[in-house]
């Protein structure tokens, strides 16, 4: 596209907060290899904190954009430009929204008088989006009165959050061609996370009256109008599509699929030594937490995990326990020697970790610490006395080469280590521990780390980072050394959880009404060999759908480790499809249908 310049504006530039962030971020190489540096600029809110770890402010500003930057400064507006410090640099422009809060009123008053849209008083989160919209349209109309004004300017706006500009763009007739993208609806969400049979329901929904219902109804209507308002509008799947039509008004011109930046991940050859090294860290953990209890064999366990916002029905919480109470079940009359230890890491309101998980971990390493005196102390003196041996050799005893007091330590460490309670099933103290829904199915289904269970739980309800004294690793580092991801969920319009496990190498089941899902049946031959489970939510029957998922589950648990080597191989082989270099063709189009109208 020539003389063309390409804006994209996201609430998630440089601020992270959920999946946009990922899409937007992981994009920029791909998007900068066709469009140059000088061609494509991110717009987002200002946030010093966030922006501290994120950007590198400009010095020079003598490009076309820095001048109108140093323009907007000039007219009063606390506006940022500078480079996005992520892989491919991209130019960014980002406004304080703070900083014009004293305009607030005025800025409400005709968004109302203009477009319907009510912005009550004292919501945080939409006067900061107001403010934001507000800077974000001023700077187009400056940019079209400006030396930018030979060139087309295309604007790419993401979510309600970034879309407000687009009414004022297209009422001040300004010569921009805007593109919207949700990444979900509002409404959606709500109305999925409030009635299971939300996809037959569709299209019967009035959504004016569900707005109000659930008091979204200034959200509800900036959606409508970003998306009505656009030139072309775009979802990231047809799932998600279907429920514009129908909530929104609109059927997207497009589906934009989220990719990732496979090369990020890639390990190759790598992949099954890092699975083997963070794996011995996982047992590590395992055996402080369990160990303590009773043993079972760490050969023969395999790690599942299901991670994701704390949305119990929406992230399919609910049928992932259902189905691991199952294979439980299926587990023990088949009489295996295998166990499951199943990870549900997500977030909660917690006090602190549980004293006791803690403990247990400290004491574990207290153990390990004097076996590796024990260790030295052989060691040293095993090698002393058998290069003073003379005459015919003989092993020396190693009983008697460990001093009476470590071996006295040792006992002590691992007796007040052990105990008869069982192991936790939560790792912290959370705020609503009588109340939390996937604590009270473990109580309901008794479903408590018992001896004889061979599906084993640990709900961890904070995100993983490195600082975390439970694991020490990061979030990536996690997935490698588990076996399975799980995320069935009833709502997901698309879900990168997956994605990001098949680029590392580690096969995963969702459903069809992910939109991740929903895409891989639709596009991807033979996905179950490739590591891409995917099971039916389509009809809402819970019941059927838990005992497909528990069979799956069985069935992966019954795979021999030389069957779970090479399906690891195939899901990162897999997962260069999903790189932006493939999956980037969707927005061309977009672009392109765009300068068409
Ligand atoms: C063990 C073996 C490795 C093997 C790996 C298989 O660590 O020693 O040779 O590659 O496990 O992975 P999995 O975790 O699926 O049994
Ligand atoms: C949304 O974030 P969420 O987890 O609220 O956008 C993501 C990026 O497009 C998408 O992956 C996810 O399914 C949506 O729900």
């Amino acid at each position: 596209m020539e003389n063309t310049k390409l804006f994209e504006v996201a609430w998630e530039v440089c601020n992270q907060v959920g999946g946009i962030y990922t899409v937007i971020r992981s994009k920029v190489p791909s998007v900068i290899k066709k469009w140059g540096n000088e061609n494509y600029f991110l717009i987002g809110p200002y946030f010093a904190e966030q922006a501290a770890a994120h950007f590198d402010p400009a010095t020079d500003f003598s490009t076309p954009i820095g001048k109108a930057v140093l323009e907007m400064q000039s007219r009063g507006f606390e506006v940022y430009y500078g480079q996005w410090i992520v892989s491919g640099r991209p130019n960014v422009i980002l406004f304080n929204p703070y900083s014009i809060y004293d305009k607030l009123g005025e800025i409400k008053y005709y968004l109302f008088q203009d477009y319907n849209i009510a912005i009550p008083d004292g919501d945080e989160l939409l006067d900061k989006v107001a403010a934001f919209g507000f800077q974000v349209k001023e700077f187009f109309h400056y940019l079209c009165g400006s030396d930018f004004c030979n060139d087309n300017i295309i604007a790419h706006f993401h979510e309600w959050m970034a879309g407000l500009p687009i009414p004022g763009i297209r009422k001040s007739n300004l010569n921009i061609k805007t593109v919207f993208t949700t990444h979900a609806t509002l409404l959606g969400r709500y109305l999925a996370m409030n009635d299971q049979e939300f996809y037959s329901h569709l299209p019967f929904y009035n959504w004016e009256e569900e707005a109000n219902k659930f008091n979204v109804a200034p959200i509800a209507n900036i959606e409508r109008a970003s998306a009505h308002g656009a030139h072309v509008f775009t979802t990231v799947s047809e799932v998600t599509a279907r429920e514009c039509t129908h909530l929104l008004g609109r059927t997207p011109d497009l589906i934009l699929p989220n990719g990732l930046n496979i090369e990020r991940f890639e390990a190759t050859h790598e992949v099954q030594n890092q699975h083997v090294q963070v794996k011995k860290k996982i047992h590590e953990f395992v055996m402080g937490h369990f160990f303590q209890s009773y043993s079972f064999d760490l050969d023969k366990t395999l790690y599942f995990f299901t991670s994701g916002r704390y949305e119990y029905q929406n992230k399919g919480y609910d049928l992932t326990l259902e189905a691991l109470a199952r294979l439980n079940w299926k587990m023990q009359q088949a009489g295996t020697d295998m166990t499951v230890v199943s990870f549900f890491i997500t977030k909660r309101p917690f006090y602190s970790f549980n004293p006791e998980v803690l403990q247990s971990k400290a004491q574990i390493e207290d153990v390990g610490r004097v076996v590796e005196e024990i260790q030295r102390q052989v060691g040293d003196r095993l090698y002393k006395e058998i290069t003073m041996i003379s005459g015919q050799y003989e092993f020396p005893d190693l009983r008697a080469l460990v001093d009476d007091y470590l071996r006295l330590k040792l006992r002590r460490n691992v007796q007040s280590w052990k105990t008869q309670n069982l192991p936790k099933v939560v790792t912290h103290q959370l705020v609503d521990d009588a109340k939390d829904e996937i604590l009270n199915f473990l109580r309901t289904s008794n479903l408590v780390n018992n001896r004889h269970d061979k599906v084993k739980i640990v709900y961890h309800p904070d995100f993983i980072a490195t600082t975390n004294p439970l694991f020490k690793m990061d979030y990536t580092q996690f997935v490698r050394g588990c076996h399975l991801g799980i995320f069935p969920s009833m709502y997901e319009p698309w879900g990168y959880t997956p994605l990001e496990c098949l680029a590392s190498g580690l096969p995963s089941i969702t459903s069809n009404l992910a939109g991740f899902g929903d895409y891989v049946v639709n596009n991807v031959t033979d996905h179950d060999n490739k590591g891409m489970f995917i099971i039916d939510r389509t009809d809402g029957n819970f019941n059927r759908a838990a005992e497909e998922l528990a069979n799956m589950l069985f069935e992966f648990v019954n795979l021999s480790r030389r069957d779970r080597i090479a399906l690891r191989y195939r899901c990162e082989e897999a997962a260069m499809h999903f790189d932006w270099s493939n999956l980037g063709k969707f927005y061309d189009e977009a672009y392109k249908l765009v300068s068409e109208r």
